[in-house]
């Protein structure tokens, strides 16, 4: 098995933890370099087609780009497979691969909506794509196709880790309902990979990018920080 792989990488990324799952899914020892994004090293872009993270450098010295090529790379040729054996079910599988990739986008409508009404139609629009999945994923769970951790499954987890900080600020009464995708939640929240995929100060490091965002989430977290801020003064 290849163990000479370099995951390029930035702290908060969502895509980079995909492929981050996937590599301590598959028990392949890896290093990790951060790029400052707001400060692109000139070898970075030079070898980075988009200018983004995740890149996985492999053995022989190419740079992979794009986190559903690099997952769906590790899992052929890491290992068990990820992803079903069945074309019809693993077609499905890269779909759903892709709505996450939807559902970040549309955290990123939700975190940098500048007033009360964009802010609620981003996150209506979050809502109802996560009532779809709530009526998509295996029903027994706990995971999204029952109980074999899939490539589906290391999409979402960054998903669910970004509301572990929103819940601190508001109620979005994003999952309130929705049992299924709770639960899954929770699995997810409690695997290792996936644990693993982050820094211990990553929750710090997103509060600390939210706050720079001058949004309207930023002004929520104001508020709430507020009582904390004047009981210390
Ligand atoms: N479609 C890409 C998205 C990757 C992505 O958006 N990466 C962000 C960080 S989370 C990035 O590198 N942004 C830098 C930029 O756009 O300049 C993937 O799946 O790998």
């Amino acid at each position: 098995m290849n163990t000479d792989f370099t995951l390029i990488s930035h702290t908060l990324c969502p895509y980079v933890q995909r492929a981050a799952i996937v590599l301590a899914e598959k028990k392949v020892p890896f290093e990790r370099i951060n790029i400052d994004l707001g400060n692109k090293p000139d070898w970075f872009r030079a070898v980075s087609p988009l200018g983004k993270v995740p890149l996985l450098k492999t053995e022989d010295g190419t740079y992979l780009f794009e986190s559903a090529a690099i997952v769906e790379f590790i899992d052929e040729v890491c290992g068990k497979r990820l992803h079903p054996d069945d074309p019809v079910e693993r077609a499905s599988h890269r779909a759903y691969v892709e709505f996450a990739s939807q559902i970040l986008n549309g955290i990123g409508a939700l975190y940098n909506a500048a007033g009360a009404c964009e802010f609620e139609t981003a996150r209506q629009a979050l809502r109802s794509k996560f009532e779809h999945l709530d009526r998509r994923i295996d029903k027994e769970g706990p995971f999204f196709a029952g109980d074999t951790f899939s490539l589906v499954d290391a999409a979402f987890a960054p998903v669910f880790r970004y509301f572990d900080v929103f819940d601190t600020v508001t109620d979005l009464d994003m999952f309130n309902n929705l049992e299924r995708l709770k639960r899954w939640r929770r699995a997810l929240a409690k695997r290792t990979s996936v644990m693993n995929a982050v820094t211990d100060d990553y929750e710090e490091l997103l509060r600390a990018f939210l706050l720079k965002r001058g949004s309207w989430i930023t002004g929520l977290m104001q508020e709430t920080d507020r009582p904390a801020q004047a009981q210390t003064a």
